[in-house]
């Protein structure tokens, strides 16, 4: 399989409680490169278009304020297989449900403060990347 890219964000909750570079040492010691990475807050409206895609869910709106109520860290990483080995890396949405070793078992509070982004599909990987990156910043 060819190497390729995912994109993640550590969420408010994660940045907030100064678990960052525990997340970024699991995300690295799992084989993943950082091909870019940035601090950044999203405005409620960039939330929202950020995850335009759930505007119909009853969840939507608590998402887009949690989502910009604070600082978020979003990178592009690369790996063999990348989106679906991150999404192993990461666990179920729920913490509840997270396998144990998961990055949201380990480090999320809720299913809507749940630490940590991940891609769901190569394509997604790069519509998400390039919302937060251009291709200048990625090494
Ligand atoms: O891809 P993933 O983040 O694991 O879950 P999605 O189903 O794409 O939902 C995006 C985001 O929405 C999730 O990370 C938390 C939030 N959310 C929620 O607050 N309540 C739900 N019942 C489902 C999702
Ligand atoms: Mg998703």
């Amino acid at each position: 399989m060819a190497t390729n890219r995912t994109f993640t964000m550590i969420k408010p909750d994660a940045v907030e409680a100064g678990y960052s570079g525990a997340i970024i040492k699991m995300i690295e010691e799992a084989g993943f490169r950082i091909v870019a990475i940035r601090k950044t807050q999203l405005t409620g409206e960039r939330a929202g278009q950020f995850y335009a895609v759930h505007s119909e869910r009853p969840f939507y709106n608590n998402l887009c304020t949690y989502m910009s109520s604070g600082a978020i860290i979003p990178m592009i990483l690369e790996k063999e297989n990348a989106v679906a080995d991150f999404r192993k890396l990461i666990g179920a949405t729920n913490p509840a449900q997270a396998e144990e070793g998961t990055i949201r078992k380990l480090y999320a509070k809720s299913i809507e403060a749940n630490a940590i982004h991940g891609s769901d599909s190569d394509e997604n990987a790069e519509i998400e990347g390039s919302f937060f990156f251009a291709g200048t910043e990625q090494y």
